[in-house]
């Protein structure tokens, strides 16, 4: 049993659910926050048996897509009057961590 945690951003977090549920893969939708751009994303916890991760991966990477996003350097309240030059940063399509799970049980 693996527990697949997979952090996208938003924009593709309906597709990515929708065809999980599709495949009938439970799955747990966590709001979170990227340490570097502070903005919101999801965190999707996935449990599947081990065959089923390839078939996880493959779906991760179908509905989530690369994208641009302009960053502003040091953005925040002590930085609020100066003027930082935008930076692009490339984010997703995914960021993912497959983790062995020694149990599953639900009680
Ligand atoms: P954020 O931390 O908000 O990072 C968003 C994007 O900013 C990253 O995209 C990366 O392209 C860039 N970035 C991150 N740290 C940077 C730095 N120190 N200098 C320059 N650019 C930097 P992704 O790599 O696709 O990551 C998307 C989100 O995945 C991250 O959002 C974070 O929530 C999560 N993540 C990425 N790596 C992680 C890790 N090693 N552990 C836990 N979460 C991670």
């Amino acid at each position: 049993m693996k527990m697949i945690l997979a952090i996208i951003q938003n924009a593709d977090r309906d597709r990515l659910t929708t065809a999980l549920l599709d495949a009938k893969i439970g799955h747990t939708r966590l709001n979170t926050t990227g340490g570097f751009l502070r903005q919101g994303n999801t965190t999707l916890v996935i449990g599947v048996e081990d065959e089923e991760v390839e078939h996880v991966l493959q779906l991760i990477d179908r509905t989530c897509q690369e994208r641009e996003v302009l960053h502003r350097p040091g953005s925040g309240a002590l930085h609020a009057d100066a003027y930082v030059e935008p930076v692009k940063v490339t984010v997703g399509g995914a960021t993912i961590f497959v983790l062995n799970a020694d149990q599953f049980r639900k009680v």
